[in-house]
């Protein structure tokens, strides 16, 4: 296997990273300290203790159907025969963060890519990019749903489209990615619960987005999310809230081009901003913002 070339350090939306161009690398599974393993556990743990009533059902369902335990890091090779038979996905072990059209064209191919390492000890509560924690317990298991599988594959073809349309394009769908699939809501029967993936892959944040006063809590409207700026290092100001993984998956049937255009010619909206018109459930009391760092 090609050794991973470290390109730089970019000044992504986690801060700045290495971003690899080789993506693909096998999982070295033998090479996971004990160390490594008492992480994974640690973190599997605490989220099977703060999720359930939090979580949304799917999410739920799909973790038990993948069989995943806290008692050794699992094996992408045990885990690939399930993803498939469920969605036609499958994990692809990667080294961090990659440049968005390598990132973008594994998902239009129903792979998903998981950072091989875990986080340190000192790291439980946040770390800077991706690791094998957030990629595979907090997005991995959805992709078992055949309807936010769809949508993970519409999205990677919308993104090589709008790597092709240019930087405006991809800031709208790095938007949409980040309050859909990074820290997304959805109504049930029974309350609003989580599926974004770096809601439930963090316990701090599992709590927070339901429970806290200060967040805003908006029906999503995917103008409205393509326009909306982000934080990258606090708990989000705003949480958008869908009915559906099928209302996500019809808000990418149609072409972005338009769209695109229509927003280049609008202002960004503030990460913390309600706007007439907005579907509010909770306006947030703001108490903890920090007013500085939108991306
Ligand atoms: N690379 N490995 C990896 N994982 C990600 O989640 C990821 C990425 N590159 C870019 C990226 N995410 C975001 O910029 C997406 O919005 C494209
Ligand atoms: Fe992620």
């Amino acid at each position: 296997m090609e050794s991973p070339k470290r390109v730089e350090h970019q000044l992504t939306d986690k801060g700045y990273v290495p971003v690899y161009t080789t993506s693909v690398v096998e999982q070295p599974w033998d090479t996971y300290t004990d160390t490594d393993h008492q992480v994974w556990a640690q973190l599997f743990e605490r989220q099977k203790a703060v999720l359930p009533g939090r979580a949304s059902d799917e999410f739920l369902s799909a973790l038990a159907a993948m069989e995943m335990t806290p008692d050794r890091i699992p094996r992408f090779d045990d885990l690939n025969p399930i993803l498939r038979a469920a969605t036609d996905w499958e994990l692809v072990g990667v080294e961090g963060l990659l440049p968005e059209l390598t990132f973008f064209d594994h998902l239009a191919n129903r792979r998903f890519p998981v950072t091989w390492w875990i986080r340190k000890p000192d790291q439980m509560d946040y770390l800077s990019e991706p690791d094998l924690f957030h990629d595979l317990f907090g997005h991995v298991p959805l992709l078992m749903n055949p309807v936010f599988a769809d949508y993970m594959e519409a999205y990677g073809r919308g993104g090589v489209k709008a790597h092709g349309i240019g930087e405006d394009a991809l800031v709208n769908l790095t938007r949409l990615y980040w309050y859909t699939v990074e820290f997304g809501l959805i109504r049930q029967r029974d309350g609003l619960r989580i599926y974004g993936s770096g809601i439930v892959s963090s316990k701090g944040e599992s709590i927070h987005c339901l429970e806290s006063d200060a967040p805003n809590r908006i029906g999503f409207d995917l103008e409205r999310i393509m326009r909306t700026r982000y934080r990258i290092d606090t708990y989000q100001k705003t949480y958008f809230v869908i009915d559906s993984f099928e209302q996500l998956m019809d808000a990418t049937g149609p072409d972005f081009a338009p769209i695109y255009e229509r927003l280049a010619q609008l202002e960004s909206v503030p990460a913390g901003d309600v706007l007439d018109g907005d579907h509010v459930y909770n306006r947030g009391t703001g108490e903890g913002w920090l007013n500085d760092g939108d991306v």
